[in-house]
């Protein structure tokens, strides 16, 4: 297949990147920034910019993808120190791509990273044991939230006005070995890396700071098993994934358990707590389930052995 990715020098694009190539699939990254070290060079690399309408425009035609993964977004924390630049290439990016791939002749399917941060105030209280649904009210308290509740909108606009095939997934915070950046969720990621290059790491959230997070290798099995679904099983175009909900301590004690002597400390940034606390901390992801079989397959301890191993090998490298 033909596959366009918008944002693949980002914490999620550069690893499905790399398991779009593995798979087998021709593979084109649009993104601002130079070429992400260890993208096998035979994904071609475009840089533009997804604010500039012509730019998208001459990518998706020429290229003529038939899955596009919309991925070019500023995420919640940079989002917050930049709301109108958020705002610009968040909303104008979306609109961009949709646009596009409305007008492409090939009508490539669109897959677009929607995000927990969709949620805010008057979530169900007390929060429910399975966690908050897909329809409960999204009101974000973030410039990243509004932006994302607009994108998932303005594509079931796109699907319902002139069919295109829009599908997304709400991403918990994610976590990989790789290099996060201008996220809320960081703190997490963070913690493994800094816990292992410095032995220390203090931490932007209170301990018993908890919101839905998941490891990289179930999000990519996530959108392409999204991706894949008959469109005819999907009652809806946005679904809800969760995968575990540990607190801020249960990580610090996942990584002492793996980095001996590490020294992880706590200290609040009001901006990124307020943040986190307006995020639930569960999904439930039940539509998901029933629609395309989504199950997340890592729990905490599975992640962490895994994860301190690859981190370990490329912090060697640095
Ligand atoms: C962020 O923290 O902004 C992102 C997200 C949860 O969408 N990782």
């Amino acid at each position: 297949m033909r596959i366009l990715v918008t944002g693949g020098a980002g914490q999620v694009g550069t690893d499905l990147l790399k398991r779009l190539h593995a798979d087998g699939h021709a593979v084109r990254c649009f993104d601002l920034v130079r070429r992400t070290p260890g993208v096998p060079d035979d994904v071609e690399w475009i840089r533009g910019d997804v604010v500039n309408p012509a730019e998208v425009f001459d990518c998706v035609f020429e290229f003529a993808p038939e899955v596009i993964y919309h991925f070019a977004a500023l995420l919640s924390a940079t989002g917050e120190k930049r709301p109108h630049g958020c705002y610009t290439v968040n909303m104008h990016g979306t609109r961009n791509v949709l646009e596009a791939a409305r007008l492409a002749k090939t009508t490539p399917q669109v897959v677009f990273a929607s995000t927990i941060a969709v949620f805010g105030n008057n979530l169900p209280t007390p929060e429910p044991e399975h966690g908050v649904g897909d329809d409960v009210p999204l009101q974000p308290t973030t410039m990243y939230g509004v932006t994302k509740v607009a994108g998932e909108l303005l594509g079931a606009y796109y699907q319902k006005k002139w069919g295109l095939d829009f599908r997304g997934v709400r991403f918990p915070g994610l976590i990989n070995a790789g290099i996060p950046g201008g996220g809320t969720s960081d703190y997490a990621l963070l913690m493994y890396i800094d816990g292992i290059r410095y032995g220390r790491y203090e931490c932007f959230v209170g301990e018993n700071s908890a919101i839905p997070m998941m490891y990289m290798p179930d999000a990519l099995r996530a959108l392409t098993e999204l991706s894949a679904a008959p469109r005819k099983n999907l009652r809806r175009s946005i679904y809800n994934i969760g995968a575990f909900s540990p607190t801020a301590e249960d990580f610090a004690h996942a990584v002492r358990a793996r980095v001996p002597g590490v020294e992880i400390t706590f200290k609040a940034d009001p901006v990124r707590q307020a943040i986190l606390d307006s995020w639930p901390r569960a999904v439930n992801d039940q539509n998901a389930n029933d629609d395309w079989g989504w199950k997340a397959e890592y729990t905490l301890d599975k992640m962490s052995d895994e994860l301190v191993r690859d981190l370990q090998e490329m912090l060697k490298h640095q």
